[in-house]
């Protein structure tokens, strides 16, 4: 284990320095060192010591403590006076709330399980916090299980028949790459510890070239940026096969010997010439050619892929055809060579042990799932009925796509909501009991990363806000009342930590729990190049460009490009009435619906913002800093326009996610999306969405 000469727990007990885990959705997973002042957080820091985080947070991070003694934090347990969604509440004691949600759910449980559904997400990314009480209460209900979809499943079903699973480079060895793609992705906002080993390579004279419709702050500051139609990169990936193939730009030997269904994959490719995919696309040849030959003849070269090219119908395509590439031209032989979208599966997590679906009645049989994505027309029209809902990690009304069924599903007056919130959010107005829960310093959890390979403690430092309680110490005490004597259910949160883990697996190197909090962190043994010699986890071991696994189902085995749902190409009719593609990426400010309500953070972020291109902007009278309504069939949400060449023409960017209330006219951007799901996986289509823009003519102040 490394030695942590930086940290000193200062024995005067006034001041200490605690070792804590960012907790967010987010692929950086910082390791934090947390300054306690008589009992207060005075300051939250990246840790020196820790290899990705190497002591900078991000602003959002950097903030905590003004988003931890934040004077809207909620602090005592809440019940409902007022009509759903006006946000009209009264304190409660916690007996008397824990009391009722148990008798209520108890007596919807003695009927059917199923009628109660849990809905929540990576508020918290923490294996305490996040599934792990939670998971066993619901699954000893009986509740219906919910397919946590909202943000990587598509993604991940991407890698998993192409890969294996969620694996791919260290990110700190990107920082030796000679050619980085950054694809669909903002790293500057989204994964700020990626883009300093990216910076890394460029100062030792890597080009870099971004992929996004949007000249982001990233895509500014690489060499190359390809501005290329929302939805189309798997076209594009095709391209850049066809091209490699055409010149033997290949690695013939690591074809051969550890990849799968290359000839079937090479008609495919030629099948997109350069020609055809610039007019796909909306780019040039030249950019194609580019692309692919710089890809062909750069050692190492790695990709950075992120969820935002996985948000509309072909999202797993898309991500098949790009994690495809490096076994093409063997990039993966090199340390500093390959593709990383999440490495979340080389963590040697026992989610049987962590969640105990065995504890469900009646396992091995199943109840029946529903997709968190689509959770408008869950609550709307699942048969049976959803009649309990419990909230917690996460702020659907604000982040699911179609916000007015969303809203409508939880207006509904026979819908019993519980929300477990640190702030009353647009989804805590709609609970008929808010439950004060605690922030990441008031409680203990054990973290795994997507973006990087180390396990993280965090330990509590400060006492929890007013009377606050752990999720799963809430989780807990409704098993007690519901009368759940198992001892899964009673279990400590070091238990649960403990459970969360193989500890025996040989990627930990012997190290148990205590070591992991004895460090603060811990490094996973995986190999620097971990598939130089293949030994892909997917069923032949290879990278399976054609896969078995879906031909069984029916399905194209090879990966194509699918026109979103909402273009031109496939919708002709509904493109002439709303002709603008629309995407809705992070704000670098907010973290998803979080921070939204954070005074510092929100002031950078002004105020909903949309880009428009210039030539969009002039057909529509539309300036530069004046209010727009941008609408479609299932709603509209207003923002200031920012007319910019940065975005492409034909396609409109409003960042996200701000709340629905404190948003202009009281919608934000998951107004106009849909809830299509994707080709695989069943994820949402938030990108994949047309609108039309109109300007609202007010005097811009
Ligand atoms: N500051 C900040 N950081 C975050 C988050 C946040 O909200 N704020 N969210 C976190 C979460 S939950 C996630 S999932 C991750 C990942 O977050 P992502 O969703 O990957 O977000 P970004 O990295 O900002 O980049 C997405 C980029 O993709 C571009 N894009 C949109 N459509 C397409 C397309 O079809 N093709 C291509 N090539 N590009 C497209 C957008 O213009 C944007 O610049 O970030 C995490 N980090
Ligand atoms: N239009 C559009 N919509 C999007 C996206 C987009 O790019 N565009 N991105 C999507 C993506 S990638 C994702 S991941 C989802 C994210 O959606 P969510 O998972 O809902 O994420 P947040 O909006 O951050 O909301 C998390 C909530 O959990 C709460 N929370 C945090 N920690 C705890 C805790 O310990 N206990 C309890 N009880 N609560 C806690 C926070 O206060 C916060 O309100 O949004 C999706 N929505
Ligand atoms: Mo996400």
């Amino acid at each position: 284990m490394m030695p942590r000469s930086n940290l000193r727990i200062v024995p005067d007990s006034s001041h200490q320095i605690v070792r804590g885990a960012c907790p967010h959705d987010c692929p950086d997973t910082c390791a934090l060192l947390v300054t306690v002042e008589n009992g207060r957080v005075m300051r939250v820091a990246g840790d020196p010591a820790h290899p990705s985080t190497h002591g900078a947070l991000c602003t959002k991070v950097a903030r905590y403590p003004e988003r931890l003694h934040h004077p809207d934090r909620l602090t005592v347990p809440l019940r409902r006076v007022g009509a759903k969604g006006e946000g009209r509440f009264e304190p409660v004691g916690w007996d008397e709330a824990l009391d009722e949600i148990a008798a209520r759910l108890g007596a919807i449980a003695a009927r059917d399980g199923q009628r109660i559904l849990p809905y929540s997400y990576a508020g918290t990314m923490g294996f305490v916090q996040g599934e792990g009480m939670a998971s066993r209460f619901f699954h000893r209900i009986g509740a219906s299980l919910l397919e946590r979809t909202i943000c990587s499943s598509a993604g991940i079903a991407g890698l998993r028949y192409t890969l294996g699973g969620a694996v791919g480079m260290d990110v700190e060895r990107f920082a030796d790459a000679r050619l980085i793609l950054i694809w669909g992705s903002n790293s500057i906002a989204s994964n700020l510890h990626f883009w300093s080993f990216a910076q890394q390579a460029r100062r030792n004279g890597a080009r870099l070239i971004a992929i996004d419709p949007y000249r982001t702050e990233t895509a500014q500051k690489c060499d190359t940026h390809v501005a290329l139609r929302p939805g189309t990169d798997a076209a594009l990936a095709l391209g850049m096969m066809h091209v490699l193939i055409r010149r033997e730009l290949l690695d013939d030997d690591y074809i051969a010997r550890h990849t799968l269904g290359f000839a079937a994959l090479s008609e495919r490719a030629a099948q997109y010439p350069p020609e055809r995919v610039a007019a796909i696309c909306g780019i040039s040849e030249e950019e194609v050619l580019d692309l692919a030959l710089a890809y062909g003849t750069t050692r190492p070269a790695a990709i950075r892929l992120n969820y935002g090219l996985a948000r509309t119908r072909g999202a797993a395509n898309a991500v098949r055809a790009i994690v495809s590439l490096p076994a093409l031209v063997g990039a993966w032989r090199d340390p500093a060579g390959g593709a990383l979208l999440s490495v979340s599966g080389n963590f040697p997590t026992d989610s049987a042990a962590l969640t105990r679906p065995d504890l469900i009645p009646g396992w091995p049989r199943q109840p029946r799932s529903i997709n968190m994505a689509t959770i408008g027309d869950a609550l709307l029209g699942a048969d049976p009925p959803i009649e309990a809902l419990v909230v917690y990690n996460s702020n659907p009304v604000a982040v699911a796509p179609d916000s007015e069924r969303v809203i409508r599903g939880f207006a509904r007056e026979d819908l019993f909501t519980v929300v477990l919130e640190h702030f009353r959010t647009d989804t805590a107005d709609y609970a008929d009991f808010v439950l004060p829960a605690t922030m990441q310093p008031e409680h203990f959890d054990l973290h795994k990363a997507y973006g990087h390979l180390y396990l993280l403690a965090n330990e509590p430092a400060v006492a929890p806000a007013g009377q606050a309680r752990p999720n799963s110490e809430i989780f807990r005490g409704l098993a007690r009342r519901m009368g759940f004597d198992d001892p899964a259910l009673r279990a400590t949160d070091e238990e649960i930590a403990a459970a969360a883990i193989d500890w025996s697996d040989p990627r930990l190197g012997g190290n148990s729990l205590a070591d992991v909090r004895r460090a603060g962190w811990i490094r996973l043994a995986v190999p620097a190049a971990p598939f130089a010699d293949g030994g892909f986890p997917t069923p032949s071991g290879k990278c399976e460009f054609a896969s078995e696994r879906l031909a069984a189902q029916g399905l194209d085995p090879l990966p194509d490009q699918l026109d979103p749902y909402e273009s031109a190409a496939s919708d002709p009719a509904l493109a002439r009435r709303y002709p603008l593609s629309f995407i809705s990426p992070p704000a670098r400010n907010f973290l998803n619906s979080s921070f939204v309500n954070v005074a510092s953070l929100a002031a950078s972020e002004r105020e909903p913002q949309c880009a428009i291109h210039p030539d969009d902007a002039a057909v529509r009278g539309i300036v530069d800093g004046s209010r727009v309504r941008a609408f479609n069939d299932r709603g509209a949400f207003v923002a200031r326009a920012r007319v910019e060449d940065r975005i492409r023409p034909g396609v409109v960017l409003a960042w996200g996610v701000w709340w629905h209330k404190l948003s202009p006219g009281g919608r934000n951007v998951n107004a106009v999306t849909a809830p299509a799901l994707t080709d695989l996986g069943g994820g949402p289509t938030f990108y994949d969405c047309l609108v039309e823009v109109e300007s609202l003519r007010e005097a811009s102040a």
